[in-house]
Formats: structure tokens, C-alpha cells, sequence
């Protein structure tokens, strides 16, 4: 495969429905699966215009066209929701530009695929939270996205990951990879497995859940981390979700749980310094009442009594996750140092053993959001 730099960019970009002149390439954002970029153009007299280009995941995201078609879906389903209640569908949703054909992808002679966006204008995502009020934002947006979704067409979404948040199965997975050892690296980190061994029942407990159908599937974006939302630079309003890769039917405490791991820590995901991870109870109230304002009523009380537990699990699975990738090889997620999936790794567990003693205080406030 041909190195992924800026040349290659710019003659992917050729293919696309971009118009003007392309004045810059640049690498963006911090996510661990797509390669990102950001293109400006100069559109003659008219000013420059920012789009994100994206090379998509072909071993994490197998079917890239299926992927797309959810995409497409969503989008458009939510472009005309926000239009009609006067917001500004260009900014509040992502918007796919289509290839020269009138796809929404490209495929290029590497047999690799592209998309494009328009890029959001005058709005920033970060990687931890900076106050509590933008906290509150990004639960407000992440509930109101699931909100938005509650009556699309679940049936018509296809799985872009098999099993994406089936914990249970991760970690059938996991002890496969312990046993497989196909790097020799699980006896340097004996302890980590066991942290996961002797959580079985956390890891069965939703799929268990879902079994008994106690607990109703909704359409979920399923990656809630903090830097998957937009802020507006202005008001700091929460303005956009991004990321759309995983939207699929899942549980509203995927969502919650998911954005507790990312965005409650007080540290970053990948602090070696595990003195300064835990998980901030400000921070999670806040965002237990933005997320349960911003679903509009649609949470039942037994969702609400869940969040806690969503939380717990989510930050378990994506612990459990890295650290099979670090026994794998890291084949999964970008890393940028030897051991950065074993670092990840160790933050999220330090996080579930916070929760774990902070567990009283988490249900006494979501008991206090649940009536
Ligand atoms: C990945 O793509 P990104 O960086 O938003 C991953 C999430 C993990 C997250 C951990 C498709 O998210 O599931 O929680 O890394 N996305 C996929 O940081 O696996
Ligand atoms: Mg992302």
C-alpha cells in the first residue's frame, strides 16, 4: 500500500464534488480508527471553504458501503427534523458531499474507501471536558440525538460491527486472545487479566438483560466520547454529533456509559499517571441531567436506575477491548507508542474500581434525576 500523505490526498480529492481551488491538506482530529483529513479550498472570489475527507477503516469496518448507506440514512433523516424545527441543518447534522459519480464514497486503485463532509464551521471538539457547563452540553446533544433517532427506521440499519457493545461476547473474545497469546505478552500482565477475569458477571449482565427482553433496543450512536461532539465556539453549545460510523440499535446506557468513561475522567485516556484518573461525581451529575433532559422523556425509570451500571461497563468493555488489542498485537486501534494500548488499558480499569467505590453516590444521583 502507498504511504498515506498529503499527495495521495490530493488526488483522492480530485474524485469528490469539491469545487475551487485545494489550498491545504492536513492531518485532523484525534480518533483512533479513520484517517482524517482537512482540506481547504479557495473558491474563487468567494472566500475558503473547509471539508473533512476520511480514508474509512477497511479491518475494523469491513462493509464500507453498508456503512455508508446507514450514514446516508441518518443523516438525511436527521437534516430534515432539524430544518423543520428551525435549526440549521447544515451545522446541526453531518453532511455527506458525494464523489464525482453521485456516491456517497470513492473507492481508489488501492481498493480503499473515502468519504467526504462538510466540515462544521465555528465549532471545536475536545478531548476532555473543560467545564462543567460544556459537560452538560455534550449530554444534552448525545440524548437529544437518541431523542431525534427514536423513530427512524431501526430495521433498516445495518450492523457495522457485529456484537460492537455485546460485552459478553468481548469477552468470550478476550479469554480467546489470553489463551492464544500470539505476542507473548500475558504474563507481563497478569494483573490486568485477572481484573477482567474476575468481572464475568459485569461483562454478561446487559446481554443477560437484553435475553430476557427487560429492556427496550433503541436506535444509539454507540461511540459517545467526548470528542465526538461539536461545541460552538461562540455560544458553547453542544451543536453537532459526529462520527456516525456505529449508529445501530442498541441501549440508551451504551450511550451514557460510554461518555461517563470518556468525558467524567479526570484524566486523560491514556494518562500513565494513574493517580490522576477517577471519575469526577460533578461531572457525572451533570452530565446524568443533561442526557436524561436531552432524550426528552423517553428514558423509562428502569433505563435511569441502569445508568450507573451503563457507565461501569462501558468503561469495563472498552478496558477489556485495548487490552486484547495489546495482547493481539494492536491490530485494532491507532497507537502512537509501544504499550499505549496497555496504558489505555490501565485508566479504564482504574476507573471501574473508582466507580466501583463511588457506587452509592452514582445511584443516589441518578436517583435523584429518576422521577
Ligand atoms: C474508537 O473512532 P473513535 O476514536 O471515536 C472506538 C470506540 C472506542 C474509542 C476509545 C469503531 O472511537 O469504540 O470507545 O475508540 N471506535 C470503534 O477511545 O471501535
Ligand atoms: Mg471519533
Amino acid at each position: 500500500m502507498s504511504e498515506l500523505n498529503n499527495e495521495r490526498v490530493r488526488e483522492v480529492a480530485k474524485h469528490f464534488q469539491f469545487e475551487g481551488d485545494l489550498v491545504k491538506v492536513c492531518r485532523w482530529g484525534n480518533g483512533h480508527i479513520n484517517d482524517t483529513f482537512l482540506l481547504v479550498y479557495q473558491i474563487g472570489k468567494m472566500g475558503r471553504l473547509k471539508v473533512i475527507l476520511q480514508m474509512m477503516n477497511k479491518n475494523v469496518f469491513p462493509k464500507p458501503v453498508e456503512l455508508m448507506e446507514n450514514v446516508m440514512g441518518v443523516t438525511s433523516f436527521l437534516y430534515k427534523k432539524i430544518e423543520a424545527a428551525g435549526g440549521d441543518p447544515m451545522r446541526e447534522t453531518l453532511n455527506v458531499i458525494p464523489a464525482e459519480d453521485g456516491l456517497p464514497y470513492y473507492v481508489d486503485a488501492e481498493g480503499e474507501y473515502w468519504r467526504a463532509y462538510v466540515y462544521v464551521t465555528d465549532a471545536s471538539s475536545y478531548d476532555m471536558a473543560e467545564s462543567l457547563d460544556d459537560f452538560y452540553e455534550s449530554a444534552y446533544s448525545f440524548g437529544n440525538f437518541q431523542n431525534m433517532l427514536s423513530d427512524y427506521p431501526a430495521e433498516t440499519l445495518h450492523e457495522t460491527i457485529e456484537k460492537f457493545h455485546d460485552t459478553r461476547n468481548r469477552f468470550a473474545n478476550f479469554k480467546k486472545a489470553v489463551e492464544a497469546d500470539v505476542k507473548g505478552r500475558a504474563s507481563e500482565v497478569q494483573e490486568e487479566i485477572q481484573f477482567v477475569l474476575d468481572r464475568e458477571k459485569d461483562a454478561c449482565f446487559f446481554a443477560e438483560m437484553i435475553d430476557r427482553k427487560e429492556i427496550p433496543l433503541r436506535v444509539t450512536h454507540n461511540d459517545t466520547k467526548l470528542n465526538n461532539i461539536m461545541l460552538d465556539n461562540v455560544t458553547r453549545k453542544g451543536i453537532c454529533v459526529v462520527d456516525l460510523d456505529t449508529v445501530m440499535p442498541g441501549l440508551a446506557m451504551y450511550d451514557f456509559g460510554d461518555s461517563i468513561r470518556s468525558g467524567a475522567s479526570t484524566g486523560a485516556e491514556d494518562e500513565k499517571d494513574l493517580s490522576k484518573i477517577s471519575c469526577d461525581m460533578e461531572l457525572f451529575e451533570v452530565y446524568t441531567k443533561g442526557f436524561i433532559e436531552g432524550c426528552g422523556g423517553k428514558l423509562t425509570s428502569k433505563e435511569i436506575e441502569l445508568l450507573p451500571m451503563g457507565a461501569k461497563i462501558m468503561t469495563f468493555e472498552c478496558g477489556m477491548r485495548f487490552l486484547t488489542d495489546y495482547l493481539q498485537g494492536d491490530v485494532y486501534f491507532k497507537i502512537h507508542r509501544p504499550e499505549h494500548n496497555l496504558d489505555r488499558c490501565r485508566t479504564q480499569f482504574k476507573l471501574v474500581s473508582d466507580m466501583e467505590a463511588k457506587w452509592d453516590i452514582m445511584s443516589d444521583i441518578v436517583a435523584k434525576y429518576n422521577q
